[in-house]
């Protein structure tokens, strides 16, 4: 088994609905350790350098608006296997498709808004989450 560790966000929408506990016990329950936590206010130059894979695309700039909007919970999270682990906790991008079960399917919906507002980030490679961790942990 290859342990791993993963960068997790709380969306600003999670925070504000006062999900961060249940997704947070979600997390633990899956067995996954809490490494480091803190709750960040983001600016710009954070948000351009974690989402740079997506600059120039129609819901670059809503994205960074969202992700502004409020604070959001940054999560090391250590477990075997637990990038891909994540990625399936999370449930799908879209919250209306996502499965029930995952985070996003129990919990989110289609707001009808610019951009998804999907409670949830995981990084989705070894290679991402190793620059996330270093972006948002240092
Ligand atoms: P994440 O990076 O947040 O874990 O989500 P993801 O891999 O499932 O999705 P990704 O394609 O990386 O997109 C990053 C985030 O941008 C927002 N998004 N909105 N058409 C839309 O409304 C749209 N497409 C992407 C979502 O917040 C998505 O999580
Ligand atoms: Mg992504």
């Amino acid at each position: 088994m290859a342990v791993e560790e993963t960068l997790v966000l709380i969306k600003p929408d999670g925070v504000a609905r006062s999900l961060t506990g249940e997704i947070l016990r979600r997390i633990e329950a899956k067995g996954y350790s809490l490494v480091d936590i803190r709750l960040v206010q983001a600016d710009r130059d954070l948000l351009a350098a974690h989402y740079a894979e997506h600059e120039g695309k129609p819901f670059y700039e809503p994205l960074v608006e969202f992700m502004m909007s409020g604070p959001v919970v940054a999560i090391r999270v250590a477990g075997d296997r637990v990038i891909e682990g994540f990625r399936s906790l999370a449930g799908a991008t879209d919250p209306t498709s996502a499965a029930p079960g995952t985070v996003r399917g129990d919990l989110g919906r289609d707001w009808g808004l610019a951009v998804q507002q999907n409670l949830v980030h995981g990084s989705d490679s070894p290679e991402s989450a190793a620059r996330e961790l270093a972006l948002w942990f240092g």
